[in-house]
């Protein structure tokens, strides 16, 4: 039976814009109010799909959420027809307004934590959507999360769903943004690796003073309960403090795992020669390639503002692997020689390709934000809702379905129109049949 990993990418969505929502992120604080173009992002992400599939991978793609969340609004206090709920809260509550019309669920690294089935102890995949306490924006997206998930991987003989955890900063989960595997096959039992900022329960641990850590212990051991994890194959590692006060929100900015190999920067962990040593035990006899970049190689800073972490290392069909990082990489002198640097030293990383993802990295998300990583095999393949793998006829759907709906230029004071509003929901019902999701939106509801 052949094993593969499969990236599922998140459609951006046509509210895609630029609001200043996430302390801590510095991209996101940075680009506040600028321009987007929702448009080009859907595109450039579906660029990025395609090309994968054309390089042999199993490609996926999840359905992005229904921006402004009317919904929450209402909850909050806003009445009258939808119209009228627009034209209030961007008026009396323009913050909230805002954070209800982000169309972050397009990181799809932050939907869920997956465990594929061959770690879990009934043999099953398991999900748990993130809960994204940290972020009020965040917040709103785990319950629709969870019935994309169901609706793209409904079959319940392969696929084990749970509820988000409990929506509190102590269980605080931002999926797997903070979570990595490495194994020797994809179909093997791996180590699971968990990386979290702070521990909830106990205030005497180190934590970071300026920036939130937005992942618990806590909450990483409860999904590993809930996936049914062996002790013997989960670390669960403590991600520097330091970083996350220098702009490093998530894991995933700062390291990234794939197989055998893992690519982390020397300041990544708080305890990292431990950390090390109980992956490599957990890992077994293979010798794990721990490639490490240096702070005098690569500053903090420089792999921040490029994502050099943030790439996807990807094992190609001839079983190289590839790793796919954002045009800022090749733009940064520093971080250009090192990638074709690395690509010459004795590990399996043979190649890397650039691609433009800049309309998610103006809100500090990359390749990897981008993509939810699903192991499976050829029957879990199977199981899959056949209409969100990619394919040539696919990606020709989803460029004409993107160039009939979306608009070109948004700023954050459209996101009030009300003919956006209806443009959205009519955008996403059509999406709904292309995917064949059934009804996943609260307007279809
Ligand atoms: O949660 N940005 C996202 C970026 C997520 C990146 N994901 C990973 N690292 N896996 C976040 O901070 C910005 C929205 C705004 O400001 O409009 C935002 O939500």
């Amino acid at each position: 039976m052949k094993q593969v990993e499969v990236n599922f990418d998140g459609l951006v969505g046509p509210t895609h814009n630029y609001a200043g929502l996430s302390f801590g992120n510095v991209a996101s604080l940075s680009n506040a109010k600028a321009f987007s173009s929702p448009k080009q992002a859907a595109l450039q992400g579906l660029q990025k799909m395609k090309a994968l599939h054309d390089m042999g991978m199993t490609q996926g793609v999840l359905a992005p959420q229904a921006r402004p969340d009317l919904d929450t609004l209402r909850r909050l206090g806003f009445t009258g027809s939808d119209q009228t709920v627009l034209e209030q809260a961007s008026k009396r509550a323009p913050e909230v307004f805002r954070a209800c019309c982000s169309a972050s669920s397009m990181w799809t690294a932050n939907a869920a934590t997956v465990s594929p089935s061959a770690d879990t102890a009934d043999g099953k995949i398991h999900f748990t959507p993130a809960n994204l306490t940290n972020k009020f924006h965040r917040s709103l997206e785990p319950e629709v999360t969870g019935r994309i998930l169901q609706a793209t991987f409904s079959n319940e003989k392969y696929f084990n769903h749970h509820a988000h955890l409990p929506d509190n900063e102590h269980f605080g989960d931002e999926g797997a943004a903070n979570h990595t595997r490495l194994c020797t096959d994809y179909g093997h039992a791996g180590v699971e690796i968990f990386v979290y900022g702070r521990h909830a329960f106990d205030g005497s641990k180190p934590a970071p003073k300026k920036y939130p850590a937005r992942q618990t212990l806590e909450a990483s051991q409860a999904i590993a309960r809930l996936h049914g994890l062996s002790d013997e194959t989960t670390v669960f590692i403590q991600q520097n403090p330091d970083v996350i006060d220098q702009g490093v929100f998530h894991n995933d900015v700062i390291s990234v795992g794939n197989q055998n190999v893992l690519f982390y920067h020397q300041e990544a962990f708080h305890d990292t020669q431990n950390a090390l040593d109980e992956i490599q035990r957990k890992f077994g006899q293979q010798q794990v390639h721990f490639i490490r970049v240096d702070t005098d190689i690569v500053p903090v800073q420089d792999a921040i503002k490029t994502y050099l972490f943030n790439t996807q290392i990807i094992t190609l069909p001839n079983g190289e692997m590839a790793i796919i990082a954002p045009t800022e990489c090749q733009e940064n002198e520093r971080v250009a020689d090192y990638l074709s640097h690395l690509i010459t030293l004795n590990t399996p990383i043979k190649a890397v390709h650039y691609f433009d993802v800049k309309q998610s990295m103006r809100n500090g998300g990359g390749p990897a934000c981008l993509r939810l990583r699903v192991a499976m095999t050829d029957q879990e393949v199977a199981a899959v809702n056949q209409q969100t793998l990619m394919s040539d006829a696919v990606f020709k759907r989803l460029n004409q379905w993107v160039n009939k709906h979306y608009r070109e230029q948004l700023s954050v004071d459209d996101l009030r129109d009300p003919a956006l509003l209806l443009e959205t929901r009519a955008a996403l019902d059509e999406l709904t049949q292309l995917l064949n999701l059934g009804s996943i939106y609260p307007f279809q509801r």
